[in-house]
């Protein structure tokens, strides 16, 4: 059916007619939108039954990747792409009069994640199955993903998320694959025949039911499994009111938590955890059993990854199945968990690090509680031997203190792996932050920098320069990102830069386009877009770039001779709709969008835009357009950051701080073709520790930011002069916290540097292609090949066609 346009779009008019029950010029988009969806996943269905029948047949080590967010996006276009049929179906189309950009807009952006760490997972997917390697997603399926953002009157308000609304064409549901989970009630200890026994009663019991996604490798036959779980009302017990049962046990699955730092300790989430894990594990045993009779050696044929510490209940679990279930005994069962589990951390930020209340976490989940008490036990008596009577350590490494469950140190303990993101996430962990577990598990620590799928990325996001390189290089590069580097052969090259500058500017006038229909700005395309995009939050420090946004507005109104390069300020940010301080910052960004690009002079030079609803499909269209990537956290903050490589893919110059990957970026490009600013990390570290940091004194002593900051509450801006003062307070009264103030001067210098660097077009132009040659190193199929090989031990399977 997808042999030729022709045959396509003989069988796509066939079917457009009978599902839709219409004539061809009837139908919506909608319509055409579901008819292609149907078409594309039958055709998957094949690649998928084999690819199942391969792993049973081979019966070789799989890895399950645990996670509570997989942040996917639109599916449509990159399977047609991993496929290998995006030309003909889109030639078919274009023969009906039908854009296949049009269509696209019809599927739903599933926002099944807040951020880096979702988005990361589903990089990983795409990884795991073009690579063909036998590994599989399990998350939750949130019937509301992140919410949808609108801005009113330049604030944030928060919509429900709907992306099911009109159906998911991808998902199949498997309701005989149903596991039952037990919240609540008490466990009875028995004692028969010298064996302890538990069982748990008057529990409240879920149906975890399973809906399972194809994940499409790249021109290869391997289709891996995402399973999401829902949560449906089981048999209900006696004395229960069924009403309330089915809506507290659908509730479980009805919202994905909209945070991505705040400790947020909610009951509900615990239950998402829970519920995750222990739906996943009994299906992970269950498909192991059905090939395999030993579970003494489910570690042989079975990793499993737990994606943050949101999955830390699987150490746990695992024990509790193979102990009250498969019948093994304690040590048993704990050398297998172990030797199945790994975990990644994703931050180091305090408030970000996940402790229970037993008082929470007891009564929920009675059993788990007692094996979590156990691991405890055991491995506070092994550091009693190794440090005996050193109790203030003790108690500071312990998984359970201070009536707290610390999730992290349940996850070290429990796992055979622990990972940071980036080489300094790695070493802060190493020899800052769980510096007392390094010492006793030296062996288990390890780093693997994230990466990002090229093919969603460049190939899907950005076609025009994806050709461009495939005329320059060949397409190498498709199958091995590395070979990316054979462009540094040409960037010398008048033609290629002239080409190259040509595929950034289409891309920019595309975003412009987008920007004046939904913003009503007109921007300048020959002004430099200067991007920030990424979660709303403190330590990624959008206050910086705003504040030198203010400073230049001073200085173009002061000096009417001063002349810079013509910048458009981009923002895309979702902030938490409990954090306060974040959402003070997205109205900031919009009164001095008010004022900036109100000012007839100086909007003529600086413009200011802030990109509603900031999602995965909208990246898609800003990366490709970007200039300069903002990527100005406080260095040791960001773990990695994967946006940073996005826009180094698409040849934007990035304006960094030496923190998370920008360092290796850094290392990747060399120190001219990065704008690298700021305090280090172990400067920060140091301010931290000795206390000795005074943001006082940099507001005395320097002009320029008393000037800025005093804007922000004398009138400048036409709020209530009372509006942003939370916001001076956090940088005056409160110290403060993420160094704004210290990094401003430095700040200021280096974007006087680029914008200079940007008037010397040639060189700007070689500059932005030697990022992308050497962005190969970002690709995710580097970080999986090195999971797969360091960490989960697993080959891959299959061949590519
Ligand atoms: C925490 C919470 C707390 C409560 C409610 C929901 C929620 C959701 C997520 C998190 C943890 C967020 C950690 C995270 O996203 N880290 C980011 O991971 C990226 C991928 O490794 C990395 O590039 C970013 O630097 C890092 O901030």
């Amino acid at each position: 059916m997808f042999s030729n346009s022709d045959r396509f779009k003989e069988s796509f008019l066939k079917r457009l007619e009978s599902m839709c029950g219409k004539g061809f010029e009837e139908t919506t988009k909608r319509d055409q939108y579901l008819t292609l969806g149907n078409m594309v996943r039958e055709y998957i269905s094949s690649k998928w039954i084999e690819t199942n029948e391969l792993y049973r047949s081979e019966n070789k080590k799989q890895v399950y990747y645990l996670s509570i967010e997989f942040l996917l996006g639109r599916l449509l276009v990159q399977n047609l792409l991993n496929l290998g049929i995006k030309d003909v179906v889109e030639e078919g189309l274009n023969d009906l009069d039908i854009d296949l950009g049009d269509i696209e807009e019809c599927e739903s952006d599933p926002a099944l994640g807040n951020g880096g760490l979702g988005r990361l997972a589903a990089c990983f997917l795409d990884s795991l199955a073009t690579l063909n390697l036998p590994g599989h997603g399990y998350g939750i399926r949130y019937k509301h993903g992140l919410f949808d953002q609108k801005i009113v009157d330049g604030y944030q308000v928060e919509l429900p998320e709907q992306w099911l609304r009109h159906g998911n064409v991808w998902e199949v549901r498997k309701p005989d694959e149903a596991a039952e989970i037990l919240f609540w009630g008490k466990i009875e200890t028995s004692y028969d025949n010298n064996e302890l026994s538990f069982k748990h009663v008057g529990a409240e019991k879920v149906l975890a039911v399973p809906y399972d996604m194809p994940v499409v490798g790249y021109h290869v036959d391997t289709v891996n499994t995402l399973r999401l779980w829902n949560a449906e009302p089981a048999a209900f017990a006696p004395n229960q009111d069924i009403l309330s049962y089915k809506r507290d046990t659908e509730a479980i699955t009805d919202f994905l938590y909209p945070d991505d730092t705040h400790d947020e300790g909610k009951i509900l989430r615990l239950k998402q955890q829970y519920f995750l894990v222990s739906s996943s594990l009994q299906s992970i045993i269950a498909s192991y059993k059905k090939e395999n009779s030993n579970i003494r050696e489910l570690h042989h044929s079975v990793a499993i990854h737990i994606n943050d510490t949101h999955p830390a209940l699987a150490v746990p679990e695992l024990m509790r199945l193979l102990m009250d279930i498969e019948g093994l005994t304690w040590d048993e069962a704990w050398k297998v968990t172990t030797n199945t589990l790994s975990y990644t951390n994703h931050t180091i930020l305090s408030e970000a690090l996940e402790k229970w209340p037993i008082y929470l976490f007891k009564p929920l989940m009675p059993r788990i509680y007692m094996i979590i008490e156990e691991i405890n036990e055991r491995f506070c008596a092994e550091l009693w031997n190794k440090y005996p009577g050193d109790w203030h350590k003790i108690e500071h490494m312990a998984i359970i203190a201070h009536d707290l469950v610390k999730m992290a140190h349940l996850a070290i303990v429990g796992s055979n792996s622990i990972n940071g993101v980036a080489k300094i996430h790695s070493d802060i962990l190493k020899h800052r932050e769980m510096k007392s577990f390094y010492d006793i598990y030296p062996t288990k620590f390890n780093n693997k920098t994230n990466g990002i799928t090229h093919r969603r990325w460049l190939l899907k996001a950005n076609p025009g320069l994806t050709n461009l390189i495939k005329n320059t290089i060949g397409e190498d590069f498709v199958h091995q990102p590395d070979k990316l580097i054979d462009l540094k052969r040409h960037i010398y090259h008048p033609d290629l830069k002239e080409q190259f500058a040509n595929v950034k500017r289409k891309r920019k006038e595309i975003l412009a386009k987008r920007i004046a229909e939904k913003n009503g700005i007109l921007v300048d395309i020959d002004s430099i877009f200067d991007v920030q995009v990424k979660r709303m939050h403190a330590y990624k420090r959008q206050l910086l770039n705003v504040l030198h946004i203010i400073y230049l507005y001073n200085r173009l109104k002061e000096d009417v001779n001063y002349t810079i390069q013509p910048r458009t300020f981009i923002f895309g940010a979702k902030a938490s709709p409990t954090y306060y301080y974040a959402k003070k910052i997205i109205k900031l960004i919009h009164s001095l969008a008010d004022k900036v690009n109100n000012d007839p002079r100086v909007s003529k030079i600086i413009k200011v835009v802030f990109m509603e609803n900031y999602r995965v499909s909208l990246a898609e269209d800003i990366f490709p357009a970007a200039d300069v990537s903002e990527q100005i956290s406080t260095a040791s903050k960001e773990a990695s950051g994967t946006g940073n490589m996005k826009f180094m893919m698409n040849g934007a110059l990035t304006v960094g701080t030496l923190d998370g990957a920008n360092i290796e970026i850094m290392e990747e490009v060399g120190k001219d073709n990065i704008f690298t600013f700021g305090l280090t990390a172990q400067e920060v570290l140091n301010y931290e520790e000795n206390g000795r940091y005074r943001s006082m004194e940099y507001y005395h002593h320097d002009l320029r930011i008393r000037q800025v900051v005093d804007q922000l509450t004398n009138g400048f801006f036409s709020e209530d002069e009372g509006e942003f003062e939370s916001i001076k307070d956090s940088l005056l009264v409160q110290n403060d916290q993420y160094f704004v103030l210290r990094d401003f001067a430095s700040y200021i210098d280096i974007q006087e540097k680029v914008g200079v660097a940007y008037q010397q077009r040639d060189k700007w132009l070689e500059k932005a292609l030697i990022n992308i040659s050497h962005s190969g190193f970002f690709s995710s199929d580097r970080t999986i090949q090195q999971y797969a090989d360091d960490i989960w031990k697993i080959d891959p399977m299959g061949v590519r066609v």
